[in-house]
């Protein structure tokens, strides 16, 4: 698949997506967010593709916000279409039904933090740096980071980072629950592709059901949640590979996936 803002490779199971406008530290415009959509979207209906890797082709950014130099002059009508558009691409990339991870080489900021948060986990390098800066535009975040923030990591902290726009460092960020990993530059991609190469050689529609769960249940009542959890649960047991699993177990072998 052939883009203009994004690198594409599939290997083994594992999509690696990589957001390339390095020249403006991976700046997030609507053809982008737009590519983010059809990619993720051929990711989905793609079989061979069980987990994905995002991140930020050069050496400073994951993605230093969404596309100011694209933004400054729009009209009320031209944001609300630009949001929409956003939203498309971070839905898209949400409620995918594979995992993904956010491999976060440098800065995070506004639309590039809330980007990575629309992915299942984050791993990023000791170098990273991550905010939402929006306020000191005149501004608030508008890519979902009013509401996965707060998920994230709570609402004073998250009232902090918004309010204040100030950057914190990736120590910060795995003490805040905002990242899942700090790993030295150099093992940032070696470590995401291990993860990845693990979460592939579980059962697909296994890990399907597990991020169904979590993410609808989260944004719902404990009581509704647990029906969804029971719901999904037991969906597990229409499969194979819950079949093999526990066989496997019995049989003291490692389980075989076939991803069915
Ligand atoms: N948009 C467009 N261009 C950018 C962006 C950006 N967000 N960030 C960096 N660039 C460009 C710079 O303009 C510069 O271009 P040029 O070489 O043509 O001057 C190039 O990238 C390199 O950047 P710097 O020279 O600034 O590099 P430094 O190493 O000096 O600084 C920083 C790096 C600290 C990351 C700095 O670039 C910076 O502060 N960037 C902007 C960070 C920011 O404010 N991000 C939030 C943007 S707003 C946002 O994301 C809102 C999301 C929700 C939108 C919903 C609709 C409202």
């Amino acid at each position: 698949m052939i883009y203009k803002t994004l690198l594409y490779e599939k290997a083994d199971g594992i999509a690696r997506v990589t957001l390339n406008r390095p020249e403006a530290l991976n700046a997030l415009n609507s053809t982008v967010y737009t590519e983010l959509y059809d990619v993720f979207e051929a990711i989905e209906n793609d079989a061979d593709v069980r987990v994905v890797v995002l991140t930020g082709s050069g050496e400073k950014a994951f993605a230093a916000g969404s596309d100011v130099v694209e933004m400054q002059n729009m009209s009320t009508l031209d944001i609300q279409k630009f949001v929409a558009t956003i939203r498309k691409a971070s839905d898209r990339i949400y409620t995918l039904s594979k995992p993904t991870i956010a491999a976060i080489n440098g800065y995070a900021l506004g639309g590039g933090c809330e980007l990575s948060m629309c992915c299942d986990l984050r791993i990023c390098s000791e170098k990273a740096r991550f905010g939402q800066p929006e306020i000191n535009l005149g501004l608030i975040p508008g890519a979902s980071g009013t509401q996965r923030l707060p998920r994230l990591i709570g609402m004073a902290k998250a009232k902090e980072l918004i309010f204040l726009g100030d950057m914190i460092d990736a120590a910060t960020a795995l003490s805040l629950g905002l990242v899942n990993k700090v790993v030295p530059p150099e093992k940032l991609m070696d470590e995401a592709m291990e993860w990845a190469t693990k979460l592939a050689s579980k059962s697909g529609p296994v890990l399907a059901m597990a991020k169904m769960a979590i993410n609808t249940g989260v944004d719902t009542d404990i009581a509704s949640g647990l029906n969804i959890e029971a719901r999904c649960v037991a969906l597990c047991f229409a499969t194979k590979d819950q079949k093999e699993g526990m066989k496997a177990f019995l049989e003291k072998r490692k389980a075989e996936f076939k991803n069915k």
